[in-house]
């Protein structure tokens, strides 16, 4: 018999790790052969217009050098004991001009030697098919995900990368934060259109697009090796009610099922009524084919992973419906909760929610593979420290105890989550920001927002507490 009072157990096998983005760590943005990427003419993030090409200023071109640092990094990883490390293929390393013929060796060479050192490290690697970097000339010839010829050439960007490296990888994600096309279509879905041109039939036919060739990616997988586990990636996000009145209730199920929708289909196979109504009373008509549905159908996820940074609220009073600074999602801010710098609201038990609600919906493993702080960190000297300096973040440390706190109550609950890879376990270019400053990591890399720095790693207080958090297997949060 167990007590009722014993303290949360994180299951064995658990997986722990951290997540990363090519865009934001690879640099090498013209090295080995890559052809350009969206990320490369995006030097301000969301926030800001594109460029023609490549511009100085644009810290992404050069990351925190990962393409040739991978080792070292890996290696950092592995001291605090990593069992999971997610990554994404930059899909302009294996297909420079989104088009090609023929894949280019050099850039699969790179991923085969990332792997080898996960594999001496004994990491599992979890990776992402598409993080927010559709390369360029897709974004340009095609209009991005607008097109359904975009379908057949990501098919074949997936088709070399599973012929690769499926043998040796069990877990993938097909699109990072999928329904974030919604507010941000040229980073998430490559979609050149200015959002305020962009129609809502060519936006939701886009979506479309994704949907299936994520389906058609998940038949691939499998058909490659049955074991392989492929899951859909949303941005997670709890949508409260501002207040007790039905008609904010109302408003925020009605904005969370803008974003439900997407693992609906991943899940279920078929859109839900609620996105039909959407449709049809936004004049939103879509070419869905009988080949699409019977995709969608036969092809569905075997879990679903999220990331979770924060919850909003919504109300059905258009006069409360303030914007949430800083947060891509919109939404009205919590008065209950406390705020980064950023204005993302910092809420713990909204991922105990969020877990909760998504294991009831779906029953399908839950994986949460994105969660941190962004905050800007103070490198300091230390006599302790073994590189000589070190960074007190005791407010991160704070911050993903709180969380992991409750991914242990949820697992309490009943809900079944495979693993936790916290964002950015190393200092990389932030996606909204596009800037060094607002760090995730438990390692400090020396590069500022003018493109300044040694580039050299510090290990922050954080990560000798996560190497402990790992090796008690969560027993010690
Ligand atoms: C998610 C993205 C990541 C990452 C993270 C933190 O939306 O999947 O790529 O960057 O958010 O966001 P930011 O870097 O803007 O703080």
């Amino acid at each position: 018999m167990t007590s009722i009072s014993a303290p949360t157990q994180f299951p064995p096998g658990f997986l722990w790790g951290g997540a990363t983005a090519a865009n934001q760590v690879e640099g090498g943005y013209d090295q080995g052969g890559k052809g350009l990427s969206i990320q490369d003419v995006m030097p301000q993030g969301i926030v800001g217009p594109r460029t023609d090409g490549p511009t100085p200023e644009n810290l992404k071109l050069t990351g925190i050098d990962f393409y040739h640092r991978y080792a070292e990094d890996i290696a950092l990883f592995a001291e605090m004991g990593f069992s999971v490390y997610r990554f994404s293929i930059a899909w302009s390393r294996i297909f420079p001009g989104g088009d090609d013929a023929e894949p280019n060796e050099e850039g699969l060479a790179f991923y085969d030697r990332v792997l080898d050192e996960l594999e001496r490290h004994g990491i599992e690697p979890l990776i992402t098919l598409s993080h927010y970097e559709t390369p360029l000339a897709i974004a340009e010839k095609y209009d991005g995900w607008v097109s359904r010829d975009v379908i057949a050439l990501f098919e074949r960007y997936v088709r070399v990368v599973f012929a690769r490296y499926g043998h040796r990888v069990k877990y993938w994600l097909t699109f990072n934060e999928i329904n974030s096309v919604i507010h941000a279509p040229f980073m998430s879905g490559g979609i050149n259109t200015p959002k305020d041109e962009l129609t809502p039939t060519d936006l939701y036919q886009a979506i479309h697009h994704e949907l299936v060739a994520s389906a058609l990616a998940t038949k691939i997988a499998h058909e490659t090796d049955p074991q392989i586990k492929v899951g859909c990636m949303v941005l997670g996000m709890p949508i409260y009610p501002l207040s007790p009145d039905p008609n904010d209730l109302l408003a925020s199920m009605t904005a969370d099922h803008a974003n439900l929708m997407f693992s609906d289909v991943h899940t279920r196979g078929e859109y839900p009524g609620y996105a039909l109504r959407y449709f049809r009373e936004n004049g939103i008509e879509l070419q869905i084919t009988e080949q699409d549905r019977e995709l969608l159908a036969a092809h569905t996820v075997d879990f679903v992973s999220f990331s979770y940074y924060m919850s909003i609220c919504e109300t059905g009073d258009p006069a409360r419906r303030l914007a949430g600074a800083g947060n891509i999602m919109g939404g009205v801010p919590n008065p209950h909760l406390p705020a980064s710098e950023w204005g993302w609201q910092i809420d713990p038990v909204g991922l105990r929610v969020i877990l909760n609600q998504f294991w009831d919906r779906w029953g399908k493993p839950l994986f949460i593979v994105e969660n941190g702080l962004g905050a800007r960190d103070e490198l300091v000297e230390s006599a302790d420290a073994v590189d000589g300096f070190t960074v007190l973040d005791d407010y991160r440390i704070d911050y993903l105890r709180a969380h992991l706190q409750q991914v242990g109550e949820a697992i309490a609950d009943g809900v079944q989550v495979l693993g936790y890879t916290s964002w950015g376990p190393i200092d990389l270019v932030s996606a909204s920001t596009a800037q060094m400053s607002k760090r995730y990591g438990f390692i400090y890399v020396d590069r500022n927002d003018d493109g300044t720095g040694t580039l050299a790693r510090y290990r922050k207080k954080s990560f000798h507490w996560y190497a402990q958090v790992i090796a008690t297997n969560g027993a010690t949060l």
